[in-house]
């Protein structure tokens, strides 16, 4: 783990992808070993000043869930108007259990901003700053520049999707990004490789 006690100052902020409960164990898209991360993005939480959290936040049939499409299953991938979708168990329904935090009191206290993500019916959102089509923004960015925010320390759920494309779009919008690799795991080997090479490629920082 790396120790950014001296590095974490008023223009960097650490955002913590996801840690909802249907990305943990017992979850409706639990991430191999994710529980590990737990102690990891605590301890990163009281070492920054700006904690912001994403909240994966979905309609029930929402349009990346595979019950909303007939005769399609978990982890098909189907084509969008804005491309390829990976089909997913319903999860992180707007309101739901699975949809709640599973982060310690004192790192809900500390948070400054919650950024949901995924409440339009027919867009998903990976990333923290642009929904899936690329273009539309969830304000993050805007948000971090107004404040004077230059850098992002990434950690959460999952690796090779929303922690990935948050440090790709990141990169993109100007900001620097580091992403914590103890405190992030993945879904699936290939994806998680797939992404560590285009984060290095984009300039991404990974520790
Ligand atoms: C995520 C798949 C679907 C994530 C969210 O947080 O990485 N993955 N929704
Ligand atoms: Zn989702």
């Amino acid at each position: 783990m790396s120790d950014f006690t001296h590095a974490a100052g008023e223009n960097d902020a650490l955002v913590i992808i996801d840690v909802q409960n249907d990305f943990l164990s017992g979850g409706a898209l639990a991430v191999p070993d994710g529980d590990a991360i737990l102690p990891g993005v605590e301890q990163l939480a009281g070492q920054f000043e700006n904690v912001i959290l994403t909240q994966d936040w979905h309609p029930s049939g929402h349009a990346s869930f595979a019950a909303t499409h007939p005769g399609k299953a978990p982890f098909e991938v189907i084509e969008m108007p804005y491309g390829p979708q990976v089909l997913w168990p319903t999860h992180c329904v707007a309101g739901s259990a699975g949809a709640e935090f599973r982060l310690p009191t004192s790192v809900l206290e500390k948070a400054q901003m919650v950024v949901r993500k995924g409440f339009r019916a027919q867009i998903d959102s990976y990333s923290a700053f642009l929904e899936n089509d690329q273009k539309t923004p969830t304000g993050l960015a805007g948000a971090l520049r107004e404040r004077g925010i230059e850098r992002v320390v990434l950690c959460g759920l999952a690796l090779d999707y929303c922690v990935g494309f948050s440090a790709l779009d990141g990169r993109k919008l100007g900001f620097e990004v580091t992403v914590v690799q103890g405190a992030t795991r993945g879904i699936a080997p290939e994806s998680i490789a797939e992404r560590l090479g285009q984060m290095r490629d984009a300039g991404v920082l990974v520790v």
